[in-house]
């Protein structure tokens, strides 16, 4: 029954079509969702797609207000994911997809268990700024708790920006998400979880609880500082962080069933 519930998510996030939430029919609980959500992964892998990573999600209170969810949840992050630089992403492979701003971090030794703030620390060798896409695969962007853990904690793709020394102070810096230029989201860092590196810290607690551990060279998003903003067509995206940089991408201005129906008007 899970099985089919992760192929269901896995087949919705491939063809960027939504599904009904699973709650409405079926009571799962957050040990069964995290069971869906490995699954589906497993899908993924399944094709060749590779585990970089982990996400950590509703890391700040703008997220959990937006969202009406207030656990601290995580997701999985393969290669298929990333988004390069300056990319321009077509709009037709999501649902409904958001921008955040985000802190991403990369290890260079494993981490997990229950771990201090300097231990978390020892095992980073760098942080950048990023920028994380979600999809949520169910209509209306509309999920409970484990809906939301189930569907991977609505991960679909994210962009991370130059890497800076893992001792640089991300305590308290400015985290800015611009569209076209223009501020549409801000905090400082202290908005996730007082510090980011106590989300590193929570989630070498919860991937462990899992039975899996971080590893070096992957990559740990630590949770948007704010509310996450809808993306449309024709829109630069950007997310700078202070000291940290920027990271940029764009959405292409117009759908492939738009351009093919205007490129059959002009013929
Ligand atoms: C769930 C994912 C939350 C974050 O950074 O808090 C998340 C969602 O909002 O759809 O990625
Ligand atoms: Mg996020």
């Amino acid at each position: 029954m899970l099985k089919q519930l992760a192929i269901k998510l896995d087949q919705a996030a491939a063809s960027a079509s939504s599904v009904e939430q699973l709650s409405l029919t079926t009571e799962l609980a957050l040990s069964d969702a995290y069971q869906v959500q490995k699954l589906s992964i497993e899908q993924r892998l399944s094709r060749g797609e590779q585990l970089v990573g982990y996400k950590m999600g509703f890391t700040s209170r703008a997220k959990m207000l937006q969202m009406g969810v207030d656990d601290l949840i995580w997701g999985r992050l393969t290669d298929a994911m990333i988004i390069t630089q300056e990319q321009a992403i077509n709009l037709d492979h999501y649902v409904h997809p958001r921008a955040e701003p985000e802190i991403a971090f990369k290890l260079k030794a494993p981490l997990s268990g229950i771990v201090t703030v300097e231990q978390a620390l020892a095992a980073v060798e760098a942080i950048a700024p990023a920028i994380e896409v979600i999809d949520s695969r169910y209509r209306n962007f509309k999920f409970s708790l484990s809906d939301v853990i189930a569907d991977n904690c609505s991960s679909t793709g994210f962009i991370v920006g130059p890497w800076s020394p893992a001792d640089t102070d991300i305590s308290k810096l400015q985290m800015q998400l611009l569209v076209d230029g223009k501020v549409a989201a801000e905090d400082d860092s202290s908005a996730i979880l007082d510090h980011p590196l106590n989300s590193l810290v929570e989630a070498a607690r919860c991937i462990s609880d899992a039975g899996e551990e971080l590893k070096a060279g992957q990559i740990i998003l630590a949770g948007a500082a704010t509310a996450a903003v809808a993306l449309a067509p024709g829109q630069n995206i950007e997310v700078k962080v202070e000291t940290l940089g920027s990271c940029s991408f764009s959405t292409q201005a117009t759908s492939q069933a738009n351009s093919n129906t205007s490129a059959e008007a002009c013929s």
